[in-house]
């Protein structure tokens, strides 16, 4: 028995030390010491050892199995040491390679053209004012001059939510309510998305965006209105930029104008920018309409104005010489980072 326990121990070490692998090693750890391993079938075979050698044999059993677990333990530090030095060495990063490159953001055409406007307009003294997209009917229309079946109306049809309230079609809802505050004199642009019940095409969206300004003061003039236009087209377009106003119908100015600008790109000449013409239009304004101050709470007898609106797309296509609308929309960031 003693000389079993021997070879079963001396064997067991010698696989231990010619194993490659921990699963090998385990192989080892089952066919010796598992429930079916060597160790055990000699410890069911104590029923033929005399009784009084029992308690002596099995300690030795007992031992031995000690012994051989030590060394397994041993030999499995000592692998998984080896394992983690050869991972250590190959699974190496090269700091040195080169980075992923984050890719940066870029505002948006729109963004840019809105912050210039903003800009010249805040160096007049301007505020900038914001308020909801979608409105109610009185505001959108009503108050501006444009009661039920007018046709302009129709023109600036839009979405509604019900019958009272609509998506709005000008920020002039905007400078409704503002005048409605009471606070005189007003100077201020209202920039902001409108809708517009339109298909899309290349110079056409059902979301655009427009920035409206409102001048309300004592002694506002035509004069006023033009000098600022004048002003505002010269920091936007150039300083050598002539303007021409063209008479106009909207609803809620009288009376109203369409603003042309010399073409930035021949000075006048007439190119194909231009459709030949030399001019091109940005923006259409007016003096306040007695109707809108009056319905808005201010007396048209002490107070006069005037207002504009200037499609926010329409500057950045004709800035940077874009010419379809749609691909201000798509944010595609290989476009948007050209300017
Ligand atoms: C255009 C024309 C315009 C206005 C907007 C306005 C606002 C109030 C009172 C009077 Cl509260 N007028 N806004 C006036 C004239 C023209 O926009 O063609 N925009 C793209």
């Amino acid at each position: 028995m003693k000389e079993t326990l021997q070879k079963i121990r001396e064997e067991a070490v010698a696989r231990i030390q010619a194993s490659k692998s921990p699963e090998a090693l385990n192989d080892v750890r089952v066919s010796v010491l598992g429930k079916k391993g060597e160790l055990t079938a000699l410890l069911k075979s104590m029923k033929d050892v005399a009784p009084e050698e029992r308690p002596a044999f099995g300690q030795l059993v007992n031992d031995t199995r000690a012994e051989i677990e030590r060394v397994l333990e041993d030999a499995k530090k000592h692998m998984d040491q080896i394992i983690l030095e050869m991972k250590l060495k190959t699974e190496v990063i090269d700091v040195t390679l080169p980075a992923k490159k984050n890719q940066v953001g870029h505002r948006h055409p729109n963004t840019i053209a809105l912050e210039e406007v903003e800009r010249i307009f805040i160096g007049m003294g301007y505020e900038v004012i914001e308020g909801p997209e979608v409105e109610y009917d009185l505001y959108n229309f009503e108050k501006l001059n444009i009661p039920a079946n007018h046709p302009a109306k129709d023109e600036q049809d839009t979405f509604y939510i019900n019958k009272e309230i609509v998506l709005r079609t000008q920020t002039s809802p905007v400078q409704a309510r503002t005048m409605e505050k009471g606070k005189l004199p007003i100077r201020m642009i209202s920039p902001g998305r409108v809708f517009r019940s339109d298909e899309v095409d290349a110079t056409h969206s059902p979301s655009f965006h427009q920035i409206e300004g409102l001048v309300i003061d004592k002694n506002i003039t035509f004069a006023d209105l033009k000098g600022t236009l004048e002003e505002f087209a010269k920091e936007l377009f150039g300083e050598q930029t002539k303007t021409k106003f063209r008479p106009h119908h909207f609803p809620f100015t009288e009376p109203s104008a369409e603003v042309d600008v010399s073409c930035f790109k021949c000075g006048g000449k007439g190119c194909r920018f231009c459709k030949g013409s030399g001019w091109i239009e940005i923006l259409g304004c007016g003096m306040v309409h007695p109707h809108v101050l009056e319905m808005c709470g201010i007396d048209p007898e002490e107070y006069t104005g005037f207002a504009f609106g200037v499609g926010l797309e329409r500057i950045a296509l004709l800035k940077y010489e874009i010419d379809d609308m749609r691909l201000l929309y798509e944010n595609d960031i290989r476009f948007l980072r050209q300017f």
